[in-house]
């Protein structure tokens, strides 16, 4: 696991329609996570937030607050490039799951055969077209994927940042129609929680590790806490019942950090105001300690 960490702070939440998830960067940093990882050894800087404008407008596309989350995602590609390229590990903290779409921009130019692991009670593989809500936070895959709004998908750019063979989704129990059948025409791996229930956290993330890891050389992790069962992480929009619990959650981050081949991470959808005592927040840099290598012994 590399070392260096840059943390961004995304407080965006016009990606979805609840408010509050703008606060998750600073919950998040109230949960301790500079103390936490720092103790770990890693050297971080925190380079803060990246301004999100949400001043209301009249709506003119289909997907909801496109311009202005277009513009954030723009930035912190930006951002988060020039910080590879000065040998950082980007750990970007939202906000909502939009933020992804600028995350993986940022990543995707440094490697050829950018893998991605999306851990989330959701496929986020929706687009203009077959969104049921308009919300970019059920989309970031899809323009991961080079599909849907092309202002989205041409962010750094215009080319599809991730192979759909690069890819799987931990976790999923709530998939629209039509992220089903794109999973189906494109052959995305998806582990849902029948297989999580089934085989086993572990059998899961070392099918994933195995099935990523030799063709693929850089993997980011895309950690939604809505994929986490809303009994023990309140705090996020769109909860879903029947997830996957904290132990597993940290059993996969520690196979994680053990086979060392994560290089770019989000931990997004924290919502203080929907949470219990930043329980939600404090789950979310408890699974960053264990993916950077904290052991319980
Ligand atoms: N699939 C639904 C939609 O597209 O509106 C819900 C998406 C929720 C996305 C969350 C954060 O992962
Ligand atoms: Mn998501
Ligand atoms: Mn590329
Ligand atoms: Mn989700």
């Amino acid at each position: 696991m590399k070392t260096k960490i840059a943390i961004h702070g995304v407080p965006m939440d016009l990606g979805q329609g609840r408010r509050g998830v703008n606060m998750g960067p600073s919950a998040i940093r109230y949960a301790g996570m500079f103390d936490r990882l720092n103790r770990l050894g890693c050297e971080v800087e925190d380079f803060g937030d990246i301004y999100v404008d949400t001043r209301q407008k009249a709506e003119e596309d289909r997907s909801k607050n496109l311009q202005e989350i277009t513009r954030v995602n723009q930035e912190l590609a930006e951002r988060i490039s020039t910080n590879i390229e000065k040998g950082y590990f980007p750990l970007t903290i939202g906000g909502d799951h939009s933020i992804s779409i600028g995350s993986i921009a940022g990543v995707s130019a440094h490697y050829e055969n950018l893998g991605l692991i999306w851990y989330d009670a959701h496929g986020d593989l929706n687009t203009d077209d077959t969104s049921p809500s308009g919300n970019i936070h059920g989309m970031p895959l899809a323009v991961a994927l080079g599909l849907g709004n092309q202002q989205l998908t041409n962010i750094q750019h215009a080319d599809r940042k991730v192979q759909p063979e690069n890819i799987v989704i931990i976790g999923a129990r709530s998939l629209d129609e039509g992220e089903k059948k794109l999973i189906h025409e494109l052959g995305i791996r998806v582990y849902t929680m029948h297989e999580i229930d089934h085989s086993g956290m572990s059998h899961v993330i070392k099918d994933a590790i195995a099935y990523l890891s030799s063709k693929t050389d850089g993997i980011h992790l895309s950690l939604d806490l809505d994929g986490l069962d809303p009994e023990e992480a309140p705090g996020v929009g769109t909860p879903v019942v029947g997830g996957m619990s904290y132990r597993e959650s940290h059993l996969a981050m520690e196979m994680l950090a053990e086979a060392d081949i994560i290089t770019s991470a989000d931990f997004v959808e924290v919502n203080p105001i929907l949470d219990e005592k930043n329980r939600t927040a404090q789950i979310a840099v408890e699974l960053m300690g264990s993916l950077f290598g904290e052991k319980l012994l």
